[in-house]
């Protein structure tokens, strides 16, 4: 059973976890014959069993043994409706909810938050109460953003943690293995069962130099998202290592590690140093230092490697940080990436708006103390020169500590002394929660942001807004500038009477010199006697339904089954189930699935996207209706999708809805990593092309059979038969990553249904 639920990690968790180091590292140095990497040591630390785990990166299944899970209100709904189906009375691992995602961002700090407890009061009752019934610690709205909160308290050097949200990763800023999934995989967790995944293979980035100059931690990882594109770190864990790793702060190094996500990274981890050391005793964390000291050298990477990095990982990226400039990425991706000063040409090249109709600083990716003292301190350079924002600045805080700190330290007013807008302590416009009244829907428009994401119509809901992303520095002289063209590291602000000013290089201090200050505690506590706490779903409820299970495999092949739609480039989780105004039905499986596919571009009917064809009378439909239409009818279908697909959130709506509503198969050219897990959790075959030009035989009006579905084994090909309307047929063949278990989760009708022993 899992010791009480904390506000913060309690110390002995660590010694335990700390505890498993040398037996674990000794099998694996004898059985790989070799010197380890940091997350090679952290993941044998975790395995279910270090002396038969598999080994072979990349490509065996392992199972591990997560110290924590952490679950945000988005995700955490649907996570802890399959928890309940499973009959147990409390979750065996610490476990915590965090309520971030649901506050809307329209006033300002305190009028949202207080709407947000209004309009959002059933499903915070619901998260509350479950919580308290099942042993999970509860932080409230206002506390913070999950992964910030998480950072603050629960993280620590050699620790592995999952998380519903795909920017889990964030805790490898402290040396943590924290990885984003899908609900259901926290199900298994909390249910006393192991995490299995893919043994990570591990891309080593080396950091020469030292950070510098307007260059900042947010500029190194969209460097390395430039190199590795959003797929390049699919099925590999990021480990940074080297002498600039230690010119990074903590949460600089979460920053880093946050946005690894966005290339598809299982994690990301830096190694534990002074800066970690620094951060852990500022959080008041100082046994932790402590303790972590003692255990140093397995909270880093083994001497050998680091001499001799491209011996032992599976790829090396060498970044000089003395020559990192600024960048900015976007429109509509995060590996669009340039360097400020070829921001502008690039801007009028491809003609995008060059006024900046908002900038926003925040987001769990970049909101700390350090963060926000960037950003404030060029505010005061400007305020010092007369000058106001030309954008207006948007500033959500990560948690409500570094709200009350910043506060206190005057960093809040700086921004505001400029015409800065201050928003709750959560995601807000980074997932649309965002009430922008200075547009019309498809109206071209140029914003900038610290965010991580940058998808089509993410934060605000309108696929023709430009999203790039820079540092929260970078963000705010944007915001002064106004203009996508001025590059503020070599050129002047104009302020209103025509006084040119040059902004200098920003430092701020990378912790508060007072120290933190806590603010409001936002923690709730399990019940003490669970019995005593009763969930209630009210029936006709529009935002919480239980669950049913998905019916089992019938035994049989699936035949004569149509093509939804037929996704052309990116189609990420933000596209088939948008966030923004569905995050209201993330709890209601019949109600947020009529937000399936809406956002995808279909090669059958491209205008406007989310539509499809019906077969039956070639109408051009919106794909929900058209789900739901082939569903009433009893029709199953698939879904063909292009590369990444399924890139960004681990939201395993994304999966559910298809499920839900008859989709049986998704053939891709590729699978992002949390996406296709989620698939395979919820019974729908995931298969990838084994020749990528097999995509384009998929035509609309084709009728589809996936074929000895019986003889489905670990590593054997899938045949697909493609029927066309002429009469013609083309055989397919396609991949799967599915092993036995994934097998026998099909079988039964989803995962959840064999941990419920259906
Ligand atoms: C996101 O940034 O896309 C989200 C919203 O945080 C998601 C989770 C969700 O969809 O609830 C994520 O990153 O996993
Ligand atoms: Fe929230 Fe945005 Fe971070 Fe997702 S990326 S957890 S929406 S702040």
């Amino acid at each position: 059973m899992a010791s009480p639920v904390e506000p913060t990690t309690p110390l002995e968790l660590v010694e335990t976890a700390y505890a498993r180091f040398p037996r674990a590292l000794g099998d694996a140095r004898r059985r790989l014959g070799r010197p380890l990497t940091f997350a090679e040591k952290v993941l044998f630390a975790h395995a279910d069993d270090p002396a038969t785990v598999g080994i072979d990166r990349g490509v065996d299944y392992a199972d591990y043994r997560p110290d924590r899970v952490a679950m945000q209100d988005a995700t955490a709904q649907m996570a802890l409706l399959q928890f309940m189906t499973a009959g147990l009375p409390t979750v065996q691992v610490p476990s915590t909810v965090h309520c971030d995602h649901l506050i809307q961002a329209r006033v300002g700090a305190d009028s949202d938050l207080k709407s947000a407890l209004d309009v959002n009061s059933e499903v915070y009752e619901f998260l509350r109460t479950v919580s308290a019934k099942y042993g999970i610690g509860f932080w409230k709205p206002g506390s913070g953003i999950i992964h910030q909160v998480v950072l603050e308290q629960y993280a620590f050097p050699g620790g592995m943690m999952i998380g519903t949200d795909s920017h889990t990763p964030n805790a490898g800023g402290l040396g943590m293995v924290a990885i984003g999934v899908g609900g259901a995989d926290a199900v298994d967790v909390m249910a006393g069962w192991p995490f299995n995944t893919r043994v990570p293979k591990v891309i080593g980035v080396h950091l020469r130099g030292e950070l510098s100059g307007w260059a900042a931690a947010k500029d190194v990882i969209l460097k390395v998202a430039g190199i590795l594109t959003v797929k390049g770190g699919t099925g590999a864990i990021v480990e940074y290592f080297g002498p600039g790793a230690e010119s990074i702060s903590a949460t600089g190094k979460a920053t880093i590690c946050n946005m690894g996500a966005e290339i598809g990274a299982t994690c990301s981890l830096f190694p534990y140093d002074a800066r970690s050391a620094a951060y852990l005793r500022a959080t008041g964390r100082e046994q932790l230092a402590a303790l972590a000291d003692a255990h140093a050298e397995h909270l880093r990477i083994d001497p050998e490697v680091l001499d001799d990095p491209e011996r032992y990982f599976d790829r090396v990226i060498d970044i000089d940080l003395d020559e990192l400039e600024p960048h900015l990425v976007g429109p509509h991706t995060p590996d669009l990436d340039r360097p400020i000063s070829e921001v502008g040409a690039a801007a009028r090249e491809e003609d995008y708006p060059l006024d900046i109709s908002y900038a926003l600083v925040g987001s769990c990716t970049n909101s700390s103390y350090e963060d926000i003292g960037r950003a404030a301190n060029v505010a005061r350079q400007a305020s010092a020169a007369g000058l106001r924002v030309k954008s207006p600045l948007l500033i959500t805080p990560g948690s409500e500590q570094v709200r009350a700190t910043i506060a206190r330290d005057g960093l809040l007013a700086d921004l505001e002394a400029i015409g800065a807008t201050v928003l709750a302590n959560a995601c807000g416009p980074c997932i649309g929660q965002w009430q922008r009244d200075d547009i019309q829907q498809g109206d071209r428009n140029t914003i900038v942001s610290s965010f991580n994401r940058n998808f089509p119509a993410r934060n605000d809901g309108n696929a023709a807004t430009l999203s790039f992303i820079g540092s929260p520095e970078t963000v705010t002289a944007m915001a002064l500038t106004g203009r996508l063209d001025v590059d503020f590291v070599h050129e002047p602000v104009v302020s209103p009477d025509g006084t040119k000013v040059k902004l200098t290089a920003p430092s701020a201090d990378e912790l508060p010199a007072k120290g933190f200050d806590p603010g409001e505690s936002g923690f709730q506590a399990p019940a003490a006697d669970p019995s005593s706490v009763e969930v209630v779903v009210k029936p006709d409820s529009e935002r919480i339904e239980l669950l049913e299970p998905f019916p089992a495999w019938d035994g049989n092949d699936f035949t004569g089954m149509q093509v939804l739609m037929k996704a052309v480039g990116k189609c990420t989780t933000d596209h088939i189930s948008p966030a923004g105004p569905w995050l209201k039905y993330r709890g209601h499986l019949t109600n947020i699935s009529g937000n399936l596919f809406v956002g995808v571009n279909n090669a059958f009917a491209l205008d406007p996207p989310g539509s499809g064809v019906d077969v039956r009378d070639g109408s051009i439909t919106p794909l929900p209706e058209l789900a739901k239409a082939y569903k009433a009818a009893g029709i199953w279908w698939v879904a063909v999708g292009d590369e990444n697909y399924g890139e960004g959130s681990s939201r395993e709506h994304a999966a559910m809805e298809p499920r839900y509503m008859n989709g049986r198969a998704v053939i891709a050219r590729s699978f992002a990593r949390i996406h296709e897990a989620n698939l395979k959790k919820q019974g729908v075959l995931a298969l990838t092309f084994a020749d990528p030009d097999d995509y384009e035989r998929i035509q609309a009006n084709d009728t589809v059979d996936v074929v000895g579905i019986a003889d489905l084994a670990p590593g054997k090909a899938v045949t697909v038969l493609v029927h066309h309307p002429d009469g013609s047929m083309d055989t397919i063949a396609t991949t799967h990553t599915m092993s036995d278990e994934h097998i026998a989760w099909f079988r039964a009708g989803s995962a959840l249904n064999v941990l419920r022993g259906n």
